[in-house]
Protein backbone atom coordinates (compact mmCIF):
# COMPACT_ATOMS: atom_id res chain seq x y z
CA UNK A 1 0.00 0.00 0.00
CA UNK A 2 0.97 3.49 -0.77
CA UNK A 3 1.81 5.59 2.40
CA UNK A 4 1.09 9.64 2.22
CA UNK A 5 4.69 9.98 1.98
CA UNK A 6 5.83 7.12 -0.62
CA UNK A 7 3.18 9.34 -2.69
CA UNK A 8 4.98 12.37 -1.64
CA UNK A 9 8.24 10.63 -2.79
CA UNK A 10 7.05 9.79 -5.91
CA UNK A 11 5.59 12.94 -6.85
CA UNK A 12 9.12 14.73 -5.79
CA UNK A 13 10.59 12.04 -7.74
CA UNK A 14 8.64 12.78 -10.83
CA UNK A 15 9.49 16.19 -10.59
CA UNK A 16 12.88 15.75 -10.43
CA UNK A 17 12.65 13.37 -13.42
CA UNK A 18 10.45 16.17 -15.41
CA UNK A 19 12.87 18.70 -14.71
CA UNK A 20 15.90 16.26 -15.84
CA UNK A 21 14.34 15.29 -19.26
CA UNK A 22 13.68 19.10 -20.21
CA UNK A 23 17.41 20.32 -19.63
CA UNK A 24 18.47 17.68 -21.72
CA UNK A 25 15.75 17.62 -24.07
CA UNK A 26 16.61 21.65 -24.30
CA UNK A 27 20.60 20.41 -24.78
CA UNK A 28 21.56 21.83 -21.38
CA UNK A 29 24.53 20.45 -19.42
CA UNK A 30 23.79 18.40 -16.80
CA UNK A 31 26.02 19.60 -13.51
CA UNK A 32 27.39 17.54 -11.10
CA UNK A 33 25.00 18.83 -8.14
CA UNK A 34 22.04 18.65 -10.52
CA UNK A 35 19.84 15.46 -9.68
CA UNK A 36 20.30 12.85 -12.02
CA UNK A 37 18.27 9.23 -12.40
CA UNK A 38 21.27 6.68 -10.53
CA UNK A 39 20.96 4.79 -13.92
CA UNK A 40 22.54 7.81 -16.20
CA UNK A 41 25.16 8.08 -13.42
CA UNK A 42 25.93 4.61 -13.43
CA UNK A 43 26.22 4.40 -17.45
CA UNK A 44 28.17 8.19 -17.08
CA UNK A 45 31.08 6.63 -14.80
CA UNK A 46 30.92 3.45 -16.48
CA UNK A 47 32.16 5.02 -19.95
CA UNK A 48 34.35 7.47 -18.51
CA UNK A 49 35.63 5.03 -16.59
CA UNK A 50 36.67 3.07 -19.06
CA UNK A 51 37.75 5.70 -21.22
CA UNK A 52 39.95 7.37 -18.79
CA UNK A 53 41.17 3.31 -18.06
CA UNK A 54 41.84 3.29 -22.32
CA UNK A 55 43.91 6.05 -21.86
CA UNK A 56 46.07 5.32 -19.06
CA UNK A 57 46.56 1.78 -20.12
CA UNK A 58 46.94 3.23 -24.12
CA UNK A 59 50.32 4.97 -22.70
CA UNK A 60 52.02 1.18 -22.87
CA UNK A 61 51.73 0.19 -26.30
CA UNK A 62 53.55 3.00 -27.47
CA UNK A 63 55.68 3.82 -24.12
CA UNK A 64 57.58 0.83 -25.84
CA UNK A 65 59.36 2.56 -28.69
CA UNK A 66 60.78 5.15 -26.10
CA UNK A 67 64.17 4.10 -26.28
CA UNK A 68 63.80 2.84 -29.80
CA UNK A 69 62.65 6.08 -31.42
CA UNK A 70 65.06 6.86 -34.36
CA UNK A 71 65.74 10.38 -33.96
CA UNK A 72 66.06 12.50 -30.92
CA UNK A 73 63.22 15.03 -32.92
CA UNK A 74 60.87 11.82 -32.70
CA UNK A 75 61.55 10.45 -29.50
CA UNK A 76 60.84 14.33 -28.04
CA UNK A 77 57.69 14.05 -29.66
CA UNK A 78 56.97 10.33 -28.54
CA UNK A 79 57.32 11.27 -25.25
CA UNK A 80 54.86 14.74 -25.52
CA UNK A 81 51.72 12.19 -26.58
CA UNK A 82 52.80 9.46 -23.96
CA UNK A 83 52.45 11.81 -21.67
CA UNK A 84 49.66 13.60 -22.74
CA UNK A 85 47.64 10.42 -22.53
CA UNK A 86 48.17 10.25 -18.59
CA UNK A 87 46.82 14.15 -18.57
CA UNK A 88 43.55 13.01 -20.49
CA UNK A 89 43.27 10.19 -18.17
CA UNK A 90 44.03 12.27 -15.12
CA UNK A 91 40.88 14.66 -17.14
CA UNK A 92 38.77 11.91 -17.12
CA UNK A 93 39.38 10.20 -13.44
CA UNK A 94 38.61 13.83 -12.56
CA UNK A 95 35.01 14.10 -14.65
CA UNK A 96 34.42 10.08 -12.74
CA UNK A 97 35.18 11.78 -9.42
CA UNK A 98 32.20 14.46 -10.17
CA UNK A 99 29.49 11.71 -10.21
CA UNK A 100 30.71 10.65 -6.20
CA UNK A 101 33.08 7.79 -6.94
CA UNK A 102 37.03 7.72 -6.16
CA UNK A 103 39.83 7.33 -8.34
CA UNK A 104 40.78 4.20 -6.10
CA UNK A 105 37.50 2.79 -6.02
CA UNK A 106 38.18 2.90 -10.30
CA UNK A 107 41.19 1.92 -10.61
CA UNK A 108 40.65 -1.12 -8.11
CA UNK A 109 38.04 -1.95 -10.59
CA UNK A 110 40.38 -2.04 -13.60
CA UNK A 111 43.03 -3.82 -11.80
CA UNK A 112 40.76 -6.80 -10.69
CA UNK A 113 39.29 -6.80 -14.33
CA UNK A 114 35.35 -5.46 -13.51
CA UNK A 115 36.20 -2.62 -15.49
CA UNK A 116 36.85 -2.75 -19.04
CA UNK A 117 39.45 -0.94 -20.97
CA UNK A 118 39.46 -0.09 -25.51
CA UNK A 119 40.30 -3.56 -27.20
CA UNK A 120 42.67 -1.75 -29.26
CA UNK A 121 45.08 -1.79 -26.52
CA UNK A 122 45.46 -5.36 -26.45
CA UNK A 123 47.47 -5.55 -29.78
CA UNK A 124 51.03 -5.61 -29.68
CA UNK A 125 53.61 -2.61 -31.12
CA UNK A 126 55.93 -4.71 -33.26
CA UNK A 127 57.82 -2.15 -35.35
CA UNK A 128 58.77 1.46 -35.11
CA UNK A 129 55.32 2.03 -38.10
CA UNK A 130 53.36 0.96 -34.98
CA UNK A 131 53.81 4.43 -33.37
CA UNK A 132 52.64 5.87 -37.05
CA UNK A 133 49.74 3.39 -37.50
CA UNK A 134 48.41 4.16 -33.48
CA UNK A 135 48.82 8.44 -34.43
CA UNK A 136 46.94 8.03 -37.52
CA UNK A 137 44.23 5.13 -37.02
CA UNK A 138 44.06 4.67 -33.35
CA UNK A 139 43.92 8.45 -32.30
CA UNK A 140 42.24 9.15 -35.59
CA UNK A 141 38.99 6.76 -34.63
CA UNK A 142 39.54 8.01 -31.37
CA UNK A 143 38.86 11.72 -32.57
CA UNK A 144 35.56 10.71 -34.65
CA UNK A 145 34.44 9.45 -32.09
CA UNK A 146 35.04 11.45 -29.10
CA UNK A 147 34.36 15.05 -31.07
CA UNK A 148 30.82 14.59 -30.69
CA UNK A 149 31.46 13.58 -26.74
CA UNK A 150 32.13 17.52 -26.46
CA UNK A 151 28.38 17.62 -26.60
CA UNK A 152 27.75 15.29 -24.15
CA UNK A 153 24.69 16.33 -21.67
CA UNK A 154 26.91 16.14 -18.77
CA UNK A 155 28.90 18.58 -18.55
CA UNK A 156 32.38 17.56 -16.87
CA UNK A 157 33.12 14.99 -19.31
CA UNK A 158 32.14 17.31 -22.21
CA UNK A 159 34.38 20.02 -21.00
CA UNK A 160 37.57 17.13 -20.47
CA UNK A 161 36.63 16.28 -24.29
CA UNK A 162 37.43 19.80 -26.02
CA UNK A 163 40.66 19.56 -24.69
CA UNK A 164 41.78 15.85 -25.28
CA UNK A 165 40.06 15.97 -28.52
CA UNK A 166 42.49 19.17 -29.60
CA UNK A 167 45.64 17.34 -28.24
CA UNK A 168 44.26 14.01 -29.80
CA UNK A 169 44.29 16.11 -33.47
CA UNK A 170 48.75 16.70 -32.73
CA UNK A 171 48.80 13.01 -32.08
CA UNK A 172 47.02 12.06 -35.35
CA UNK A 173 48.75 14.63 -37.50
CA UNK A 174 51.60 13.14 -36.20
CA UNK A 175 51.05 9.54 -37.05
CA UNK A 176 50.17 10.33 -40.19
CA UNK A 177 53.35 12.85 -40.38
CA UNK A 178 55.39 9.74 -39.58
CA UNK A 179 54.18 7.28 -41.43
CA UNK A 180 54.15 9.59 -44.81
CA UNK A 181 58.08 9.40 -44.09
CA UNK A 182 58.19 5.56 -43.91
CA UNK A 183 55.90 5.18 -47.40
CA UNK A 184 58.27 8.16 -48.61
CA UNK A 185 61.54 6.36 -47.97
CA UNK A 186 63.17 2.92 -48.91
CA UNK A 187 61.19 0.50 -49.89
CA UNK A 188 61.59 -1.61 -46.86
CA UNK A 189 60.59 1.34 -44.76
CA UNK A 190 57.88 1.36 -47.42
CA UNK A 191 56.84 -2.01 -46.66
CA UNK A 192 57.32 -1.75 -42.44
CA UNK A 193 54.54 1.31 -42.88
CA UNK A 194 52.20 -1.20 -45.49
CA UNK A 195 52.76 -3.81 -42.41
CA UNK A 196 51.37 -1.42 -39.65
CA UNK A 197 48.48 -0.76 -41.62
CA UNK A 198 47.52 -4.02 -42.25
CA UNK A 199 47.74 -5.26 -38.69
CA UNK A 200 45.77 -1.70 -37.32
CA UNK A 201 42.92 -1.48 -39.83
CA UNK A 202 40.45 -3.88 -38.50
CA UNK A 203 41.11 -3.33 -34.33
CA UNK A 204 40.71 0.34 -35.14
CA UNK A 205 37.30 -0.53 -36.45
CA UNK A 206 36.59 -2.31 -33.54
CA UNK A 207 37.30 0.42 -31.18
CA UNK A 208 33.43 2.04 -32.41
CA UNK A 209 31.97 -0.84 -30.68
CA UNK A 210 29.81 -3.82 -31.33
CA UNK A 211 27.55 -3.12 -34.60
CA UNK A 212 24.28 -1.44 -33.36
CA UNK A 213 21.82 -4.18 -33.50
CA UNK A 214 24.45 -5.53 -30.89
CA UNK A 215 24.81 -2.42 -28.99
CA UNK A 216 23.33 -2.74 -25.49
CA UNK A 217 23.39 0.41 -24.10
CA UNK A 218 23.73 2.62 -27.26
CA UNK A 219 19.71 3.37 -27.64
CA UNK A 220 19.69 4.65 -23.95
CA UNK A 221 23.22 6.56 -24.16
CA UNK A 222 22.10 8.45 -27.08
CA UNK A 223 18.20 9.49 -25.68
CA UNK A 224 20.42 10.80 -22.67
CA UNK A 225 23.07 12.60 -25.16
CA UNK A 226 26.05 11.13 -23.86
CA UNK A 227 26.34 9.62 -27.31
CA UNK A 228 25.41 11.50 -30.42
CA UNK A 229 26.03 9.09 -32.89
CA UNK A 230 25.80 5.59 -33.01
CA UNK A 231 28.43 2.79 -33.09
CA UNK A 232 28.12 2.20 -36.64
CA UNK A 233 27.48 5.71 -37.85
CA UNK A 234 30.99 6.95 -36.06
CA UNK A 235 32.14 3.67 -37.89
CA UNK A 236 31.31 4.77 -41.13
CA UNK A 237 32.38 8.02 -41.00
CA UNK A 238 35.85 6.99 -39.87
CA UNK A 239 36.11 4.89 -42.85
CA UNK A 240 35.05 7.74 -45.16
CA UNK A 241 37.65 10.01 -43.55
CA UNK A 242 40.53 7.53 -43.71
CA UNK A 243 40.35 6.17 -47.56
CA UNK A 244 41.79 9.59 -49.07
CA UNK A 245 44.05 9.79 -46.34
CA UNK A 246 45.24 6.29 -46.93
CA UNK A 247 45.31 7.04 -50.86
CA UNK A 248 47.76 10.96 -50.18
CA UNK A 249 49.96 8.36 -47.61
CA UNK A 250 50.52 5.66 -50.63
CA UNK A 251 49.50 2.98 -48.79
CA UNK A 252 46.31 0.82 -49.39
CA UNK A 253 43.99 -0.51 -46.38
CA UNK A 254 43.82 -3.71 -46.13
CA UNK A 255 40.08 -4.94 -47.17
CA UNK A 256 39.27 -5.87 -50.81
CA UNK A 257 36.10 -5.10 -49.91
CA UNK A 258 36.02 -1.10 -49.81
CA UNK A 259 34.77 0.79 -52.09
CA UNK A 260 32.61 3.75 -53.07
CA UNK A 261 28.94 3.33 -53.15
CA UNK A 262 27.17 5.94 -55.44
CA UNK A 263 24.24 5.54 -54.41
CA UNK A 264 24.83 6.05 -50.59
CA UNK A 265 27.55 8.40 -51.05
CA UNK A 266 29.44 6.51 -48.49
CA UNK A 267 32.31 3.82 -48.51
CA UNK A 268 31.24 -0.35 -48.28
CA UNK A 269 33.58 -2.22 -46.59
CA UNK A 270 33.82 -5.64 -45.81
CA UNK A 271 32.87 -7.87 -42.42
CA UNK A 272 34.25 -7.22 -39.11
CA UNK A 273 35.35 -10.52 -37.25
CA UNK A 274 33.41 -9.67 -34.26
CA UNK A 275 34.38 -12.90 -32.72
CA UNK A 276 37.92 -11.66 -32.39
CA UNK A 277 36.82 -8.56 -30.76
CA UNK A 278 34.39 -10.56 -28.13
CA UNK A 279 37.48 -12.82 -27.92
CA UNK A 280 39.48 -9.41 -27.32
CA UNK A 281 36.86 -8.16 -24.76
CA UNK A 282 37.03 -11.55 -22.70
CA UNK A 283 40.74 -11.10 -21.74
CA UNK A 284 41.96 -13.54 -24.79
CA UNK A 285 43.73 -10.68 -27.02
CA UNK A 286 47.52 -10.74 -27.94
CA UNK A 287 48.41 -8.69 -24.85
CA UNK A 288 45.93 -8.52 -22.12
CA UNK A 289 47.57 -10.41 -19.61
CA UNK A 290 50.56 -8.54 -19.99
CA UNK A 291 48.95 -4.92 -20.07
CA UNK A 292 47.34 -5.57 -16.92
CA UNK A 293 49.95 -7.09 -15.56
CA UNK A 294 52.21 -4.14 -16.18
CA UNK A 295 49.35 -1.73 -15.00
CA UNK A 296 49.22 -3.53 -11.60
CA UNK A 297 53.00 -3.55 -11.34
CA UNK A 298 53.40 0.17 -12.12
CA UNK A 299 50.45 1.07 -9.55
CA UNK A 300 52.21 -1.38 -6.79
CA UNK A 301 55.74 0.59 -7.31
CA UNK A 302 54.20 4.07 -7.45
CA UNK A 303 52.39 3.52 -4.21
CA UNK A 304 55.69 5.38 -2.30
CA UNK A 305 55.02 8.59 -3.95
CA UNK A 306 50.73 8.20 -3.44
CA UNK A 307 51.89 8.25 0.47
CA UNK A 308 54.49 10.76 0.12
CA UNK A 309 52.13 13.34 -1.40
CA UNK A 310 49.72 12.67 1.05
CA UNK A 311 52.01 13.39 3.38
CA UNK A 312 52.98 16.62 1.77
CA UNK A 313 49.79 17.36 1.59
CA UNK A 314 49.11 16.45 5.49
CA UNK A 315 52.27 18.57 6.82
CA UNK A 316 51.17 21.93 3.95
CA UNK A 317 47.63 21.67 5.75
CA UNK A 318 49.01 21.72 9.09
CA UNK A 319 51.13 24.49 8.96
CA UNK A 320 48.53 26.21 6.92
CA UNK A 321 45.81 25.90 10.18
CA UNK A 322 48.77 26.58 12.04
CA UNK A 323 49.73 29.79 10.73
CA UNK A 324 46.00 31.15 10.25
CA UNK A 325 45.13 30.07 14.35
CA UNK A 326 48.74 32.29 15.12
CA UNK A 327 47.57 35.08 12.70
CA UNK A 328 44.17 35.07 14.42
CA UNK A 329 45.88 35.10 17.99
CA UNK A 330 47.83 38.04 17.19
CA UNK A 331 44.59 40.16 15.09
CA UNK A 332 42.75 39.70 18.81
CA UNK A 333 46.14 40.06 20.95
N1 LIG B 1 36.71 -1.95 -26.26
O1 LIG B 1 26.69 -1.08 -25.81
P1 LIG B 1 28.04 -0.76 -26.33
C1 LIG B 1 42.17 6.80 -26.86
C2 LIG B 1 31.93 -2.81 -24.58
S1 LIG B 1 41.38 5.66 -25.94
C3 LIG B 1 36.30 -2.50 -25.09
O2 LIG B 1 28.14 -0.27 -27.72
P2 LIG B 1 28.83 1.81 -25.25
C4 LIG B 1 43.61 6.73 -26.94
C5 LIG B 1 31.07 -1.81 -23.83
O3 LIG B 1 31.78 -1.18 -22.77
C6 LIG B 1 39.89 5.34 -26.74
N2 LIG B 1 35.00 -2.64 -24.76
O4 LIG B 1 28.77 0.23 -25.29
C7 LIG B 1 44.38 6.53 -25.80
C8 LIG B 1 29.94 -2.70 -23.35
O5 LIG B 1 30.39 -3.48 -22.27
P3 LIG B 1 29.94 -3.16 -20.72
C9 LIG B 1 38.83 5.13 -25.73
C10 LIG B 1 34.10 -2.18 -25.64
O6 LIG B 1 29.51 2.20 -23.99
C11 LIG B 1 45.77 6.40 -25.89
C12 LIG B 1 29.77 -3.66 -24.52
O7 LIG B 1 31.01 -3.68 -25.21
N3 LIG B 1 37.67 5.92 -26.09
O8 LIG B 1 41.53 7.60 -27.38
O9 LIG B 1 27.49 2.40 -25.54
C13 LIG B 1 46.39 6.49 -27.15
C14 LIG B 1 28.65 -3.24 -25.45
O10 LIG B 1 28.98 -2.06 -26.18
C15 LIG B 1 34.46 -1.57 -26.85
C16 LIG B 1 36.53 5.85 -25.41
O11 LIG B 1 36.42 5.13 -24.44
C17 LIG B 1 35.83 -1.47 -27.16
N4 LIG B 1 36.28 -0.94 -28.30
O12 LIG B 1 29.76 2.20 -26.50
C18 LIG B 1 45.63 6.71 -28.28
C19 LIG B 1 35.45 6.78 -25.90
N5 LIG B 1 33.34 -1.20 -27.51
O13 LIG B 1 30.53 -1.80 -20.40
C20 LIG B 1 44.24 6.86 -28.18
C21 LIG B 1 34.27 6.83 -25.01
C22 LIG B 1 32.30 -1.58 -26.73
O14 LIG B 1 28.45 -3.18 -20.70
N6 LIG B 1 33.50 5.60 -25.05
N7 LIG B 1 32.75 -2.18 -25.62
O15 LIG B 1 30.59 -4.26 -19.92
C23 LIG B 1 32.51 5.39 -25.95
O16 LIG B 1 32.25 6.19 -26.83
C24 LIG B 1 31.69 4.12 -25.79
O17 LIG B 1 31.90 3.62 -24.50
C25 LIG B 1 32.01 3.02 -26.86
C26 LIG B 1 31.12 1.81 -26.54
C27 LIG B 1 31.69 3.53 -28.25
C28 LIG B 1 33.47 2.58 -26.78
Amino acid sequence: MTTVTDAGQTAVDADRTAVFDAAVAADERIEPRDWMPDAYRATLVRQIAQHAHSEIIGMQPEANWITRAPSLRRKAILIAKVQDEAGHGLYLYSAAETLGTSREELLDKLHAGRQKYSSIFNYPTLTWADVGAIGWLVDGAAITNQVPICRCSYGPYARAMVRICKEESFHQRQGFELLLTLSRGTEAQHAMAQDAVNRWWWPSLMMFGPPDDESSHSAQSMAWKIKRHSNDELRQRFVDIAVPQAEALGLTLPDPDLKWNEERGQHDFGAIDWTEFWDVLKGNGPCNEQRITQRRTAHEDGAWVRDAAAAHAAKHTERTTARSAQNEQEATA
